[in-house]
């Protein structure tokens, strides 16, 4: 006999339920799909399904670790002990330093309430807003030009849209491998006729599926997007009436486009001028049309720039706020779209409020009896500059491994290093628990309550299938006994009640509740009377006047371009069978699958290397080297080289530097100038390809 219970997969943004079926001895015995899942439609990818076994691994963390002094061992403690450590070393930074050199991060694995429990201690706790989520090294140019361009940070539909629409552009995302679920929803449409365009440097899988593939150089898509634009609005698609009645600074956008005729964009990105006219044309020719797209669009130096241009795109022709007519940003962790929504964010309360607007922070006061600060925290590339300059003393490091996600691993390490004190709550062993001073063990999706809000807007319930292993807490758990510990009690009894409080603060949350939320979930905002918006701006954008704004903004070259030392450009991303950190999927059967990180080089770069398929290879950028295998695939286009980060031995981001996105510090994952050669040989003069 064994029980079952219904929950949200705690991986990937697509949001799908699951039926979590537990064995007797407290494990899980085997999950399947929740047929009625909104998201999944009965379906889901190999690590919803399978990945489970890395919850009752050895190497969970189920006891405390302490280390008596930096550097040193860790030894295990009891629950007492680590949470008055915390509260006695985060009192003493706080008394010497101030709130200020103490900053904290939020999970976005974890559960809305986590996040939100979270970013309360930081702010009401400690007395700083010094907080923030990876959404910062992932979507968050894609919330920043949402919000600027049409109110709020979040898709504008839903992923039915792509059961509804003719065609679909999707740009810098490869969701066969990243949302799985989503990916296998986008090719039943093309079967249905659904014309897709895809658009990357690599011919991801879903490019055979597609009408047309086009294969930008690395941090171009500026151009190309201009590109699309300009043949739109040459061969009449533009929808004046629309952009006369919702839209303001159509003039200033149209005035660029000239530049950027097809012959132009095709000197720039390298992407034959006809294909850009038929993109265009897919596009524009469809009554209902849909643009998706992924961290090829963010994860650059202007990637916040260039989803302000697909938002033109969309407003010019109208394409927006209809069913089959919406903008799909394919939002990465299963939170991180909540994570944000929570305000654990170094600018915004929950639903981006800003913590120097005096009606919400005086709102959060009064609920919460403690004065607020007015003053933005530091974003995460902030916290490691300020540690290293000694200003930022001590940090609380909630689910998230840092010192192999972020970029320029050297400079975060030497951050964590020059901390006087680090806290990490995790469910594993890390890279950057390594430099904790206390390690918490906390809990996996697949043991607590909660919720989490996909790339769809959609809040869903999480329901514990199996206990945390040992003396492992929920987060929830851990945050209370810390925040108590700390002077500021939490005053929740579970997760439900935090919901509950998060929905009384926040409008665009009011009607959402645990009981309302039932199988299907909400998709915010929802009204008091719990009716949700599966569909935004039908009548209205979500600016001041309800007018979506046109951004005018060219062409600009990426942050790192390839010369004579460093002749191809690095583009990374992620496999199929491991998920980010790597943390859980290689404590599962998907290692017998995929076991190390490789490098996609195109045989006519190998070629002219002397490298063959399995060699190991040298990678150097301008500021690291690593060593791994090669992969010789024509998938990659030449000049470009691909890896993933999956793997702690790779350390891939030791070859990614400090550029990042000018308005939101995303970092510039996708373009990192390389010199590659195989292990062993003498110095290879390579000339730079453009
Ligand atoms: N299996 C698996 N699934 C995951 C994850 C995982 O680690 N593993 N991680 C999750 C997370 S956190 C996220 S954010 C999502 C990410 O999902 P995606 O956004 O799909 O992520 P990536 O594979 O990093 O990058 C997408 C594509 O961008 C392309 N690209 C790079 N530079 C450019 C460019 O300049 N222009 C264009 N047009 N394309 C470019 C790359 O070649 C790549 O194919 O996946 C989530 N799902
Ligand atoms: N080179 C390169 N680097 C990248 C990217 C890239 O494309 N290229 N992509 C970036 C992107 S988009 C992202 S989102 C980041 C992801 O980077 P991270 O957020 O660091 O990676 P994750 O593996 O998602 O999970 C972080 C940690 O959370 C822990 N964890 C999981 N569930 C829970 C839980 O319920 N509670 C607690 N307490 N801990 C939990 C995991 O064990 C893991 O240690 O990586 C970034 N790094
Ligand atoms: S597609 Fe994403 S949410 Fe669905 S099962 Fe796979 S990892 Fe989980
Ligand atoms: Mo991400």
């Amino acid at each position: 006999m064994t029980e079952s219970v219904t929950t949200t997969c705690g991986y990937c943004g697509v949001g799908c339920r699951l039926e979590a079926h537990r064995r007797e001895d407290d494990g899980i015995a085997s999950i399947s799909p929740a047929l009625d899942g909104p998201a999944n439609l009965g379906h889901t990818c190999l690590k919803g399904r399978f990945a489970h076994r890395f919850a009752r691994h050895r190497e969970r963390l189920t006891t405390p670790l302490i280390r008596d002094e930096r550097g040193g061992p860790a030894r295990a403690a009891s629950w007492e002990e680590a949470i008055e450590r915390i509260a006695a070393e985060l009192g003493r930074v706080r008394a010497a330093h101030g709130p200020d050199a103490i900053a904290g991060l939020a999970s976005s694995r974890a559960t809305n309430e986590d996040c939100y429990a979270m970013a309360r201690m930081m702010r009401a706790a400690i007395g700083t807003n010094n907080i923030d989520n990876c959404s910062r090294v992932c979507h968050s140019p894609t919330s920043f030009a949402l919000r600027k361009a049409l109110g709020l940070s979040g898709a504008t539909g839903s992923f039915s849209d792509f059961d509804h629409t003719g065609a679909t552009l999707l740009i810098g995302a490869n969701p066969t491998e990243g949302h799985p679920v989503v990916g296998a929803r986008i090719k039943q449409a093309t079967l249905r006729g659904m014309r897709l365009v895809t658009i990357d440097p690599r011919r991801i899988e879903l490019a055979d599926y597609g009408v047309l593939h086009l294969a930008p150089r690395a941090g171009t898509n500026a151009a190309v997007v201009l590109g699309i634009a300009h043949v739109l609005a040459r061969d009449g698609f533009v929808d004046h009436a629309f952009v006369a009645a919702r839209t303001d600074g159509w003039a200033a956008f149209a005035e660029l486009l000239p530049a950027y005729a097809p012959a132009a964009v095709e000197a720039i990105s390298g992407v034959p001028a006809a294909d850009l006219e038929r993109a265009a044309h897919v596009y524009g020719e469809a009554s209902e049309a849909c643009i998706a797209w992924g961290l090829g669009v963010t994860e650059h130096k202007h990637g916040s720039e260039v989803v302000q241009l697909i938002c033109d795109v969309a407003l010019m022709t109208g394409k927006i706020g209809r069913p089959g007519s919406a903008l799909l940003p394919l939002r990465g962790q299963n939170n991180v779209q909540g994570s944000s929504d929570m305000g654990a964010l170094p600018d915004t309360y929950t639903a981006y409020r800003s913590v120097a607007d005096e009606a919400v922070a005086s709102s959060f006061e009064d609920a919460w009896g403690v004065p607020l600060s007015r003053t933005k925290g530091y974003t995460i590339p902030q916290m490691f500059d300020a540690a290293v300059a000694g200003e930022l003393k001590a940090m609380y490091v909630f689910g998230e491994d840092v010192a192999q996600t972020d970029p320029n691993t050297a400079h975060v390490v030497h951050a964590l290093e020059s901390l006087d004190f680090l806290v990490c709550q995790d469910i594993f062993e890390t890279e950057t628990t390594k430099y904790a001073d206390v390690i918490l063990p906390a809990s996996s999706f697949l043991e607590k309550s909660g919720t989490f809000t996909n790339a769809e807007r959609r809040v869903q319930l999480v329901a514990p299938a199996i206990d945390p292993p040992g003396e492992a807490r929920t987060d929830f758990e851990i945050i209370k006994a810390v925040s108590r510990a700390l002077g500021h009690e939490l005053p929740w009894a579970t997760p439900a009640d935090a919901m509950d409080e998060i929905a009384a603060l926040t409008p665009d949350w009011a009607g959402i509740s645990h009981a309302r939320l039932g199988r299907r979930g909400l998709q915010w905002p929802v009204a008091p009377d719990g009716s949700d918006a599966p569909i935004l701006y039908e009548r209205a954008f979500a600016r001041e006047g309800g007018r979506a704004h046109f951004a005018a903004l060219p062409y600009k070259a990426p942050g790192d371009a390839a010369d004579d030392e460093f002749p191809l450009i690095l583009v990374t991303g992620r496999r199929l069978q491991h998920y980010n950190a790597g943390t859980m999927t290689r404590r599962t059967g998907n290692v017998e699958l995929v076991d190390a990180d490789v490098l996609e080089i195109h045989p006519d770069d190998a070629a002219r290397l002397w490298i063959s398929d399995g060699d190991r290879i040298s990678v150097r950028s301008r500021v690291g080297r690593i060593e791994l295998p090669a992969q010789v695939t024509d998938r990659i286009e030449p000049g470009h080289v691909f890896t993933t980060f999956h793997f702690p031995e790779t350390r891939t981001n030791l070859l990614v530097g400090a550029s990042a996105d000018v308005n939101t510090s995303c970092p510039e994952y996708k373009v990192v100038a390389v010199d590659v050669r195989p292990i062993g040989e003498q110095p290879a003069r390579v000339p730079a390809l453009a």
